[in-house]
């Protein structure tokens, strides 16, 4: 079995001269259009397929990073967490991969521009901002390639938080995982829209980690999802090449239900949906059937997020007058 701590060592051997007193890091969340669910690595989170995400613009995760004497100590929205918090264990497990000789700790300062009360994670964007700022504390000069490897590590959807925009993941096939890392896809398509509708909050009866998992192990239906993912992958990337909405939109919404059945297959079952998650699809179709072309997408949680052009912003809020617009490619 590969480690990190081997990834870690083989990608960062010899670098670091160049470091500072301080890092400083923003990095937008983002929403999979065609999702990772399923790894082949659970070590190095290698994902089964190749997923495609847009970027939430200035919702995201600023990390600002520091050398300091003892254990680590972070703050998350200002607040100091206990060391046995489970985002300061995640965190400080992480940090243990890149830590001095010394073993000195790192001060973080964990800010969310995401609304966390509503239920949206930001443990993408969080690591992809915590290995930017260890860049640039450390002096590394990474590659955004390089830097994407290593958000991975922390969290498998991290590696799609180092740009704005659309972004892929190829999936690779290496065994170290050296080929499974995100890249930008050149597009100027500026009228995308993400619009985050919240409709319940608090913790996730079940982590998505935990889901996936057992998706992979127990679902009846997993087998038929990497052929799934593939070819929505190549319908979105035409659909971008395109600026053909419509195309983008049912490839993305089909690619979510998909997700989800491979889930309700499993054994226990994973559901996600509340009553009210269903009444917003229904909310959706039926905006769309008086012909505003809006789509949806869901992750493991029971929000929807909408999918639409700038030109139908305010149709679609009149719907939904609720909706937090995001724009993938601020200015
Ligand atoms: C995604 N999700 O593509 C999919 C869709 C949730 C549903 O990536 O175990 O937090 O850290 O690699 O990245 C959430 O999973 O999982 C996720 P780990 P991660 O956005």
């Amino acid at each position: 079995m590969i480690t990190k701590q081997a990834i870690v060592d083989r990608l960062l051997n010899g670098r670091g001269a160049a470091g500072g007193e301080t890092g400083e890091a923003f990095a937008p969340a983002n929403i999979a259009l065609c999702k990772y669910w399923g790894k082949r690595d659970e070590t190095l989170n290698l994902p089964v397929t190749s997923s495609l995400s847009l970027s939430l613009g200035t919702l995201g995760s600023h990390c600002h990073l520091r050398r300091c004497d003892g254990p680590d100590r972070i703050l998350l929205n200002d607040e100091p967490l206990p060391p046995a918090h489970p985002f300061v264990v995640r965190a400080s497990a992480f940090l243990d991969l890149f830590r001095d000789p010394s073993g000195a700790g790192y001060a973080v300062a964990a800010t969310n521009t995401i609304p966390t009360a509503a239920g949206f994670a930001s443990s993408a964007s969080g690591f992809a901002s915590l290995v930017l700022a260890l860049d640039q504390l450390h002096g590394w000069a990474l590659t955004r390639r390089e830097a994407s490897i290593l958000a991975r590590l922390g969290s498998g959807s991290a590696c799609r938080s180092l740009w704005q925009g659309l972004v892929e993941w190829h999936a690779g096939s290496a065994p170290d995982g050296m080929d499974s890392y995100a890249e930008p896809i050149a597009s100027d398509w500026e009228a995308l829209r993400i619009g985050l509708l919240v409709l319940e909050g608090g913790p996730k009866p079940i982590s998505s980690r935990v889901a996936m998992r057992r998706t992979v192990a127990t679902s009846s239906t997993y087998a038929t999802w990497p052929a799934t993912v593939a070819a929505d992958m190549t319908t979105c990337k035409a659909a971008i090449a395109a600026k053909d909405f419509d195309r983008l939109g049912q490839a993305a919404e089909s690619n979510a239900l998909a997700m989800h059945a491979t889930m309700m297959t499993a054994q226990p079952p994973v559901l996600y949906w509340k009553p009210a998650s269903v009444a917003a699809m229904h909310q959706v179709w039926q905006a769309r059937h008086e012909g505003i072309p809006l789509y949806f997408t869901m992750d493991a949680g029971p929000n929807l997020k909408l999918i639409f052009l700038a030109s139908d912003e305010k149709a679609v809020c009149i719907h939904f007058p609720s909706l937090h617009v995001c724009i993938p490619h601020p200015a």
